[in-house]
């Protein structure tokens, strides 16, 4: 399958989409936030075991939904297009192999909000993420509120959404808001190499971790809790469980499947 505004490329059992309108530094418009929805389901079909996210060009990752459709959109319209939002970045979060977005430039609005659904964050030196939605007289509406300050807690969330605060990678990385910060030319090759390791890890024990994590956050401890309880049993009997505890017992490498 072809897109104009997105890349998608799977090779080795990683999937890399790139968000491909440089000119525009990859804006999300309504084309290519559907691109990008199905391009996730391909993904997923194609049994990827880890993905990455990242923006063609040398400025931007992300930066932010398009404001030039936006300016005009009525309450309904509105509401479709949060939806496509919420679809695309739920579809990352829930996707069942682990997500990296490599943040290789401008992350604001709904980029900063992409990379959030992502499992984890690794940034360039020449990063920049926010939320600046403020400014332009909306707030974050494509999860920035919920995922924010899970990740970099409540009051530092408030002042970065609060302020629409432009974030730079080293500030970021205090922040919590990325995991690393590496050279900006490394940074492709770094993030693959993190990709390539994740698919040699046991695929099923990798989303049964991904699966725990996100119930982690959705509802009381207990039901989490439970949630691991049900995951974690549920991998015994599987290859690779079989494969892993055998092979430490016997002192030697494992074959995963
Ligand atoms: N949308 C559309 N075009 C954009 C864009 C954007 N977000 N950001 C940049 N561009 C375009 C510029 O208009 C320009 O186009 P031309 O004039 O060349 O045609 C081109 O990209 C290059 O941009 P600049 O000339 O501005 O480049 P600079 O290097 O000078 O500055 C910048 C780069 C990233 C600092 C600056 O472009 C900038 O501040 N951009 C806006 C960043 C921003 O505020 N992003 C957040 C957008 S709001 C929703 C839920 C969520 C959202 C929306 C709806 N619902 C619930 C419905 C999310 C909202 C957002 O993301």
């Amino acid at each position: 399958m072809a897109w104009d505004t997105i890349r998608l490329d799977i090779e080795d059992d990683v999937a890399t989409l790139t968000v491909d309108r440089p000119d525009a530094l990859n804006a999300l418009n309504v084309e290519t936030l559907e691109a990008l929805d199905e391009a996730l389901s391909t993904a997923e079909d194609e049994d990827a075991r880890a993905l990455v996210l990242t923006g063609a060009g040398e400025k931007a990752f992300v930066a932010g939904a398009d404001i030039g459709y936006m300016q005009d959109l009525t309450t309904p319209e509105a509401q479709a297009y949060a939806e496509l939002g919420h679809r695309v970045a739920d579809a990352i979060e829930t996707f069942p192999a682990p997500a990296i977005a490599a943040v290789n430039g401008y992350a604001f609005g709904g980029g900063c909000e992409l990379a959030l659904a992502c499992d984890l964050r690794v940034a360039s030196e020449r990063a920049v993420l926010g939320q600046t939605e403020i400014d332009l007289g909306i707030v974050p509406g494509w999860g920035g509120t919920q995922r924010l300050p899970r990740l970099v807690g409540d009051e530092l969330a408030r002042r970065l959404i609060f302020f629409g605060e432009r974030v730079d990678a080293t500030d970021a990385l205090e922040y919590g808001l990325v995991g690393e910060v590496v050279a900006h030319d490394q940074l492709d090759d770094y993030v693959a190499d993190l990709a390539a390791d994740l698919a040699s890890k046991p695929k099923f024990a990798l989303r049964a971790a991904k699966d725990a994590l996100n119930a982690a956050r959705e509802g009381s401890q207990s039901a989490g809790l439970a949630y691991e309880r049900r995951v974690w049993s549920g991998l015994f009997g599987t290859h690779d469980q079989r494969e892993g505890m055998k092979a430490f017992v016997e002192k030697r490498d494992p074959t995963f499947e």
